[in-house]
């Protein structure tokens, strides 16, 4: 059996009810098979970065999961899917939205998947409740650098 191993996975969601889209996902999250959802952050409402549309709520999770990157990628999109997320063109406003952010150490580059999330560190919105679950995973210097982005606390 492989070792678990201890990932964060972004959530976002600026379209329809986006704070219930959030803690349903977490919900579902939690109820996988092969994780654990071992913490998750304060809600958090963010102006659009790169985006239009509505302001985002925003949150991160910590897991303990035993699936592979890969898998927990197929299992997190379909969350995203039966939220009824649609991809009309990049960063539409979206009813949900799940990125593995960090998985253990690893550093992969395949087309469906980079870890760590290539843009994580130039958002706000992930680095500020990411901070609230792991201070140690983010410097004062990475939080200063986004820090004229809008986040708030829910
Ligand atoms: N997600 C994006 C693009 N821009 N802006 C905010 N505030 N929150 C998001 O989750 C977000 C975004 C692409 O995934
Ligand atoms: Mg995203
Ligand atoms: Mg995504």
């Amino acid at each position: 059996m492989r070792e678990p191993v201890i990932a964060y996975i972004g959530l976002g969601a600026n379209l329809g009810d986006p704070r219930t889209a959030v803690l349903c996902a977490i919900d579902a999250i939690a109820d996988l098979d092969g994780l654990a959802l071992t913490a998750q952050s304060s809600l958090y409402g963010s102006a659009p970065v790169d985006a239009g549309g509505a302001d985002y709520v925003n949150a991160v999770v910590q897991v303990t999961t035993r699936l592979k990157p890969h898998a927990l990628l197929a299992q997190l999109q379909g969350i995203e899917n039966a939220a009824g997320r649609s991809r009309p063109f990049r960063n539409a406003p979206r009813t949900l939205d799940l990125d593995v952010l960090l998985y253990a150490q690893l550093v992969l580059n395949d087309a469906d998947l980079v870890l760590p999330h290539p843009r994580m560190w130039q958002r706000a919105f992930v680095l500020q409740p990411l901070a609230e679950l792991a201070p140690d995973l983010v410097s004062a210097e990475q939080l200063q650098a986004v820090a004229e982005q809008s986040v708030w606390v829910l």
